[in-house]
């Protein structure tokens, strides 16, 4: 009949969140701005990759205020006798930004490689399972997270086979400024996703760094998987018509 204990970000982490809400909302607008100098059938990347900050700005801005979370037991087989439980403050907030943003993040690559759209079909739904059962595994109170965990890793195995093998390919096919632009943002998403389930582990699934360390971890990840990405994307356009894409 012990205490329960309440863990969640500190000032610090709130203002962190703050700083990456400020580059993700500055970044929509360059993005806009760069896209309304182009002729209309010229902004799809920049509209694309535009809609990525811009949910992700309003995420941050409800993380940094302290909302859209609930708090999780996460130390549920802990048996002591001064500490019954740690109630986790768990952002919720995340994986519904990232359930918008990641579709949006493989759209900006499949659309680059010229994809034939029941593959981009196919790959959005199957990331779609991915942000879900990390959700549904964050909240759950039991070892069946990490049941929830598996399932989603392998939807990641899928979606990344599909970009280091067929989309590379197709990209390349198309010329080599296509599989320039292709190569390189499409490494660095592999890279990064990767990382997304290792803090997963550490925060939501294992509870083994502080709410604060989570918003580190997280945004510096979001920072390189959003607005990096998203100049790199852009930047990697310049010179390629879309109409050779089939745009
Ligand atoms: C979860 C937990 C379940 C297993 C896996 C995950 C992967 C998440 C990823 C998120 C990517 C987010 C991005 C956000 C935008 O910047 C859901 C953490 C595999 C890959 C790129």
């Amino acid at each position: 009949n012990g205490k329960t204990v309440d863990i969640a970000i500190t000032v610090r982490g709130s203002d962190w969140y703050w700083t990456v809400c400020a580059v993700m909302t500055t970044c929509t607008f360059v993005f806009l701005g760069l896209g309304i100098t182009k002729p209309r059938q010229h902004r799809i990347f920049h509209y694309i990759t535009a809609a990525i900050t811009m949910v992700a700005a309003i995420a941050y801005f409800s993380m940094a205020s302290n909302l859209g979370w609930t708090p999780i037991d996460v130390e549920f087989l802990r048996n002591d006798p001064v500490v019954r439980g740690i109630n986790r403050e768990i952002f919720y907030v995340r994986y519904i930004d990232w359930f918008i943003t990641t579709p949006l993040l493989l759209m900006d690559l499949l659309l680059t490689a010229a994809m034939p759209w029941p593959t981009l079909l196919f790959v959005v739904l199957v990331d779609e399972v991915m942000i879900v059962t990390g959700l549904v595994g964050a909240l759950v109170r039991s070892s069946y997270k990490w049941g929830y965990f598996a399932f989603g890793c392998a939807a990641l195995f899928y979606v990344v086979w599909v970009l280091v093998w067929e989309a590379r390919r197709h990209a390349n096919a198309l010329g080599s400024d296509v599989g320039k632009a292709f190569t390189i943002c499409g490494s660095l998403t592999t890279f990064l996703w990767i990382l997304y389930p290792l803090a997963w582990g550490l925060c939501e699934g294992g509870n083994v760094i502080s709410p604060d360390s989570e918003a580190i971890f997280y945004g510096i990840l979001d920072l390189f998987a959003k607005p990096v990405f998203g100049a790199l994307l852009i930047w990697g356009h310049r010179g390629i018509d879309p109409a050779r894409l089939g745009l």
